[in-house]
């Protein structure tokens, strides 16, 4: 499978971001990662529905949004997402997260289920055939600038072995939280396919985003 990188935008300078959108573009990058944060299922407010439509206007990249809210089900109908658009739920915000897959898959655009740390894979064992992704979080989601936690090698390598071994080697694996060049490295050898980059590998000071992009695909062994 191909490898992906997904700039996290709450990562981008806000007050520049038209700009920086236009940098990510020249640097080919695949998807840009939304995250929607409510207050309640995190700790934190980020980026909400009408900036989703805003950048849609400004960019033909296309998004992967990922919902940090309870009840998520109760809000699909605000995001204006197309074909090539993820719109990711967390399965511990959900009581009926196999609904709100089909919801999402109804909208017409691609349905993502992502996983807590510390929720088990077998949650997901069961939906594949609603789903178009997996989000493997590799830290507890809310914060940039987090520490990769401690099983998130073992658990994407889990993840991948448990899609494969239920003919959904094409279901692709992402990794959020962390993830630096050597972290990318590691996770890659277990099977992750979408990476999303924030502070540890695109937003960086002392580095062109252009530049920060580049250096990550050649350490992945891409182009
Ligand atoms: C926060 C959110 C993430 C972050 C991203 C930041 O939990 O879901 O998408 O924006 O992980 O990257 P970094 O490299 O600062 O951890
Ligand atoms: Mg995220």
């Amino acid at each position: 499978m191909n490898k992906y990188i997904s700039a996290s935008v709450m990562c981008a300078d806000q007050m520049n971001l038209a700009t920086q959108i236009k940098e990510l573009e020249k640097a080919g990058i695949d998807y840009l990662h939304v995250d929607i944060m409510d207050g309640h299922f995190v700790p934190n407010i980020t980026l909400g529905f009408d900036f989703v439509k805003d950048l849609k206007k400004i960019t033909d990249i296309p998004l992967d949004v990922h919902m940090m809210v309870e009840n998520p089900s109760a809000f699909l109908e605000y995001l204006p997402l197309e074909s090539d658009d993820i719109l990711c739920v967390h399965y511990e915000a959900e009581t009926h997260i196999h609904r709100t897959l089909e919801q999402i898959k109804k909208k017409g655009c691609k349905a993502g289920l992502a996983l807590n740390p510390a929720t088990p894979l077998e949650c997901a064992k069961y939906l594949t055939d609603y789903m178009d992704m997996l989000l493997v979080m590799t830290v507890s989601p809310g914060f940039a600038g987090q520490k990769l936690f401690a099983a998130a090698e073992r658990k994407t390598a889990e993840a991948r072995k448990m899609l494969n071994d239920c003919n959904c080697k094409h279901i692709p694996i992402e990794v959020d939280g962390n993830i630096s060049i050597p972290n990318a490295q590691k996770l890659n050898k277990c099977g992750a396919d979408i990476f999303v980059l924030g502070t540890s590998s695109l937003f960086l000071k002392d580095k062109l985003l252009f530049d920060a992009a580049v250096d990550f695909r050649t350490a992945l062994g891409e182009e």
